[in-house]
């Protein structure tokens, strides 16, 4: 983001505005914390704001400071509506293509105000008078960081925003460890401690969460387990049904897929989780090192992300979508055995 852009941003920000402050479909820790960190900073700053997500977001999260002020589209969508019609700015946070917000596309893509983008993933659209996109970033949360830091304001942060700052990095870089993950990033996490963030706790209710139905949910995942040594593929299939049997809730899956990955030796890891509900198999891609599954992703499942952290999605049946995967690998037996 450019010095003239800052400028101007601060001009807009020096009197009280209506502000709304816009996610990705599917919330996760980035795009909760992204949004209620940036809500808190700007409502001290004597602004109206009003965060809208297109849906709900897992249980884990909803202990997050602020998650009682986020209006949900998909409850009411007449009230998050008018609050976008009569929004004088839009930050759009973690995501940068108005089809990522779901049934919100429609209204945003409609709406002639000013928009921010303040997102981490590849291939931006340019729907923003004002951009902050940077792919190398570990986070959005960590921008939001970077992006009060250029306002020279982080003497503002107070302990909520830091909290809320902190969970996003902390769950973007599977806690400090993916390649994403800088001396700049841990910087950013000492001040956040600093400014009162309680990063045991924090951890502790985020990753400590789990249900007996999940545990076993997860036993079924790792059942299902299956690992292809030629392409250093690890992949994990659940069937609506397994879901049903074990008392299945959005988030319960978080992180299954790592699993695969963490066996040694795979590079290339993927869950596919039917959802008869949506009629689709939803994918997650994971890898390490250069292998782009952003990249295989995009060409072969309607989806991406990250270079090692991406979605897809699938139309055809789950075991039709596990044979079109195995039939793609050989194409890629050399990206996956550099
Ligand atoms: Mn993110």
């Amino acid at each position: 983001m450019h010095t003239q852009d800052i400028t101007e941003i601060q001009g807009l920000l020096s009197s009280p505005k209506n502000i709304v402050i816009v996610t990705h479909k599917n919330p996760d820790g980035d795009a909760i914390g992204s949004s209620l960190g940036l809500y808190h900073y700007l409502k001290s700053q004597q602004h109206n704001v009003t965060v809208i997500t297109p849906n709900d977001c897992p249980e884990f999260l909803k202990w997050i400071p602020g998650m009682d002020t986020i209006l949900k589209y998909d409850h009411n969508s007449s009230k998050a509506t008018s609050k976008i019609e009569a929004a004088d700015l839009i930050f759009t946070l973690d995501f940068n293509h108005f089809s990522r917000s779901g049934d919100m596309e429609h209204i945003l893509a409609k709406t002639k105000t000013c928009f921010i983008m303040i997102d981490h993933h590849q291939q931006p659209d340019t729907y923003a008078s004002y951009t902050y996109s940077d792919v190398s970033m570990s986070s959005t949360c960590q921008m939001i960081y970077h992006f009060i830091e250029k306002l020279d304001d982080l003497d503002k942060i107070t302990p909520e925003i830091a909290t809320c700052i902190y969970v996003g990095i902390m769950t973007d870089t599977g806690s400090f460890r993916f390649r994403s993950t800088t001396s700049t990033t841990h910087k950013v996490i000492a001040d956040l401690i600093d400014h009162g963030a309680d990063n045991t706790k924090i951890h502790e209710d985020i990753y400590d969460t789990n249900t007996l139905s999940r545990i076993e949910l997860q036993g079924i995942a790792l059942n299902n387990l299956k690992v292809i040594p030629e392409y250093k593929t690890a992949y994990i299939t659940l069937s609506q049904k397994e879901l049903d049997q074990h008392n299945f809730k959005k988030g319960d899956t978080e992180g299954f897929v790592n699993m695969g990955l963490s066996i040694q030796g795979i590079v290339f890891a993927v869950i596919f989780i039917e959802n008869k509900g949506d009629k689709i198999i939803k994918i997650s891609f994971r890898s390490k090192g250069d292998f782009s599954v952003n990249e295989f992703s995009r060409n072969h499942f309607e989806g991406g992300g990250h270079h090692n952290a991406a979605g897809g999605r699938s139309n055809i049946s789950l075991s039709d979508t596990v044979e079109k995967f195995i039939s793609i690998l050989p194409s890629y037996k050399n990206a996956l055995n550099q």
